[in-house]
């Protein structure tokens, strides 16, 4: 035991690890308190990477539902599930108006949204991240969630206790719901591209059918949130070749609420430390 200290000792003798040790306390950069470090660490969060549901681990699926699980359980999914149900925040198109405050809240609420859920499930498993079902590749309710029906618990006026159901279309019926996407991606401006992919969204909302179709109660369902993150996923592609194209809203209207985060905020991902694979 002594040997193996007096080797420890010597090693952390050497000269060029004193001079390594010191160099961060002379004025450098480094961290000189404990609160230095936890700022540094909240400056520098994990990037989490949204993969596709279907190249998920079995560990991972199974790691995802019991984290939505023990959301669920503690009360905090439904609330979740509450705030999606009420149409007061302007996060879906509600006129025909060209410029419909809804239409153009669409995406960065929902960003907002899936974020907050995701965040939700990493203090549970802090592995665990939202993945996206690309419904042109993987065209079926995904057969790994087809089990993963849960009883949710809505809080408030419109509350209530939703049993989530599903009444999901033919293969065909889905693909041609999906048959304009690649018109949409080739869209020139911000408001005809929102347009587009909410107008799909829309139509894949019904595929799912049931509680999934229901503005109410859709969010109950955990694949209201892997629809939604191919959402926003294909939102970020196309934002990559189109970066001075962004929802119109200025003043209350660029507010996320019932969170803070304005819309600005919303156009890069990587304020919210997740990407896409
Ligand atoms: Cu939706």
């Amino acid at each position: 035991m002594t040997q193996l200290f007096e080797h420890q000792l010597a090693a952390l003798a050497h000269p060029d690890l004193l001079v390594r040790a010191t160099a961060a306390h002379d004025g450098g950069p480094g961290p000189r308190t404990f609160a230095d470090l936890a700022a540094l660490r909240r400056a520098q969060p994990v990037e989490k990477v949204r993969k596709s549901e279907k190249d998920l681990t079995d560990t991972e699926r199974s790691r995802l539902v019991g984290a939505f699980t023990v959301l669920n359980q503690s009360g905090d999914f439904g609330k979740l599930v509450a705030i999606h149900a009420d149409m007061g925040h302007h996060q879906h198109r509600m006129t025909n108006a060209p410029d419909d405050l809804g239409a153009r809240r669409f995406l960065p609420w929902h960003r907002v949204f899936v974020n907050v859920l995701e965040t939700a499930l990493q203090r549970i498993h802090s592995d665990v991240t939202v993945p996206y079902w690309d419904w042109t590749a993987d065209q079926q309710v995904p057969d790994w969630l087809s089990g993963v029906l849960p009883t949710v618990v809505v809080p408030g006026a419109m509350g209530g206790v939703i049993r989530v159901t599903r009444s999901p279309g033919s293969q065909q019926d889905l693909r041609r719901r999906t048959a304009k996407l690649d018109e949409v991606m080739r869209s020139g401006d911000f408001m005809s591209f929102v347009d587009g992919l909410e107008h799909i969204h829309d139509l894949i909302h019904d595929w799912v059918g049931a509680t999934m179709s229901d503005l109410s109660t859709a969010a109950a369902d955990p694949l209201f949130f892997l629809h939604h993150a191919n959402v926003d996923r294909l939102w970020w592609t196309w934002h990559v070749t189109h970066q001075n194209e962004n929802p119109p809203l200025t003043g209350d209207d660029a507010v996320m609420d019932p969170w803070r985060v304005t819309e600005p905020t919303t156009r890069d991902i990587g304020n919210f430390h997740y990407s896409y694979r």
